[in-house]
């Protein structure tokens, strides 16, 4: 390998250290072991800039650790002591720094509120940051400089710890990089939600939407409709038993995933999408007759009766409750697939929505079909079509609507890989990794700035997803496809060179026991 390389000129040997996805420390290191230091191409999201000194750090049984911040230390110290075995005592607000110390003080002003500063040397690691967010971001990083075995949930005694040394600054592109999950075609309980709260964030994901209602359940125990989840949360696709959160488990859920730095962003989808309400209420409809309940994957059959003023009182109630429930500044209003609603109907009600959710002093998401009305300032739109021009999506860009990107044939998780995923729906097409990955999401609709787009969101719909091994398979290796998209510089993308980062995130799943999908177009480890 290294006498191929040396007969290269230069930039043919560049070309080809791309194309084999390595960082250029390979053709640098052939000539000059000085220069050769390097980070290996391994974290996903890329960094903004990575500069090696040449030093290995290695964690030995001895090492200690400092933050502070105790929320984030704890969380570092808890993934560390479980797979080495070693003490690793935490010490929260100490003056002096431990082998591996977590500040909030130094980081340079550049990261912001959510980057940080990693310097890694021979003897000791930094994480410096101006919030915890910014810390948790850090220890993200600085985890996936270890060897994979790392996120081993049992002590491993075999592996030698050790990270390369060298300086990291990094901080996102966007500030918005969701990920959806849909809990209303199957109900998903407590621990499942916690547990891919646990996965989102080793990719830097600072959103997590809740779609909480749907046709075929609702989800969340609202005090002053009791029947919305008794009843409309009692079944979901293909008939089984469903569920649904009680304000205490929702409020649980919030809870865990500000500890990963998560804002929850609840949905309650309307007009459209709400059979389930619908059932549950007979008083909702406009003839005053309860449907039965559904167990389908149909949509854009049901309605709320747009004329209907108890329709507005009963927004109202539920998204009080939800507002007062959730710390986060969004609740989101679905809007999508409305086809039984006319469209000026459509339009008076998401005015009336919009209202309601600023009442209650929350600012509305929604899908991108709202455009069609005459969004708030604070309102925020989320696009989720194949195609990328929309006229009306268009001018509200151009009045101020932030967008959030989810186009379907790129960001849903939902979407089978090819003909033979055995999950998913393919109605966008097949998304492998590189259509994942494979465009720009502040240069992809016709006629926005780019300065319009807030971030990404990957949404992950579960008609035919079942267990927290289905959301499993269909959210990676494509989820952190999608987050390096939302955090990365747009002058890091490659796909070469991220097909060989993401193949290294492979051994880490398999320590924690991802049921991960391998797909041909990443280049996995030998023996991953
Ligand atoms: C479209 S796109 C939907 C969902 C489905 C999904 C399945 C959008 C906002 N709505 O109701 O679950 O497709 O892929």
């Amino acid at each position: 390998m290294k006498v191929l390389m040396f007969r290269r000129t230069r930039p043919a040997l560049l070309a080809a250290v791309v194309a084999l996805g390595m960082t250029v420390f390979g053709a640098a290191g052939a000539t000059s072991p000085a220069a050769a230091a390097s980070f290996p191409n391994v974290v996903v999201p890329v960094p903004v800039s990575e500069s090696a000194n040449g030093s290995t750090f290695t964690l030995g049984s001895a090492a200690t650790l400092t933050a502070d911040d105790g929320g984030v230390g704890g969380y570092l110290a808890g993934i560390l002591r479980a797979s080495t075995g070693y003490a690793l005592p935490l010490a929260v607000g100490a003056t002096t720094p431990g082998t591996i110390a977590l500040s909030l003080s130094g980081a340079p002003s550049t990261v912001g509120a959510e980057g940080y500063q990693l310097t890694i040397t021979g003897s000791s690691v930094r994480i410096q940051a101006n919030s915890a967010s910014g810390l948790f971001h850090g220890v993200q990083t600085f985890l996936q400089l270890l060897p994979a075995k790392v996120m081993s949930p049992t002590a491993v005694t075999s592996v030698a710890w050790k990270a390369t040394g060298g300086t990291i600054v990094d901080y996102p592109r966007y500030e918005h990089r969701g990920a959806m999950l849909d809990v209303a075609r199957h109900f998903f309980t407590v621990a499942q939600v916690k547990h891919y709260i646990d996965e989102l964030s080793l990719y830097k994901v600072n959103y997590l939407h809740l779609h909480l209602s749907d046709d075929q359940g609702w989800r969340i125990a609202i005090n002053s409709w009791p029947n919305l989840a008794a009843y409309g949360g009692s079944t979901e696709v293909g008939g089984g038993a469903g569920g649904y959160y009680t304000q205490a488990d929702y409020a649980a859920i919030v809870n865990y995933a500000a500890s990963h730095y998560m804002t929850v962003v609840p949905e309650i989808d309307t007009p459209g999408h709400t059979n389930a309400a619908l059932a549950s209420y007979a008083s909702l409809n406009c003839n005053g007759v309860a449907p039965p309940l559904y167990t389908g994957t149909d949509v854009g059959f049901s309605s709320l009766c747009t004329s209907l003023p108890l329709t507005y009182t009963f927004l109202d109630q539920v998204v009080g409750e939800l507002a007062a429930l959730t710390p986060g500044p969004y609740i989101h209003i679905g809007g999508d697939e409305a086809s039984s609603t006319t469209q000026s109907d459509y339009v008076s009600f998401i005015d009336q929505v919009q209202q309601i959710v600023a009442d209650h002093g929350k600012a509305v998401m929604g899908w991108h079909n709202i455009a069609a009305a005459t969004l708030a300032p604070s309102t925020v739109a989320q696009f989720w079509d194949t195609n990328n021009s929309n006229s009306a999506l268009a001018a509200a860009a151009a009045t101020g609507t932030k967008i959030i990107m989810s186009p379907a044939n790129h960001a849903y998780l939902d979407m089978k890989y090819n003909s033979k995923t055995p999950l998913g729906q393919n109605w966008a097409g097949y998304v492998d990794v590189n259509k994942a990955y494979g465009w720009d999401p502040g240069n992809y609709l016709t006629g926005i700035s780019s300065s319009a787009i807030a971030g990404v969101e990957a949404p992950l719909w579960s008609e035919t997803l079942v267990t927290s091994a289905n959301i499993d398979y269909m959210a990676f290796p494509r989820l952190p496809a999608l987050m390096e998209l939302g955090w990365s510089p747009e002058s890091t993308h490659s796909q070469s060179a991220f097909d060989a980062r993401l193949g290294a995130q492979g051994p880490r799943w398999h320590a924690m026991g991802v049921n991960y999908y391998k797909s041909t177009q990443v280049k996995w480890p030998t023996g991953s």
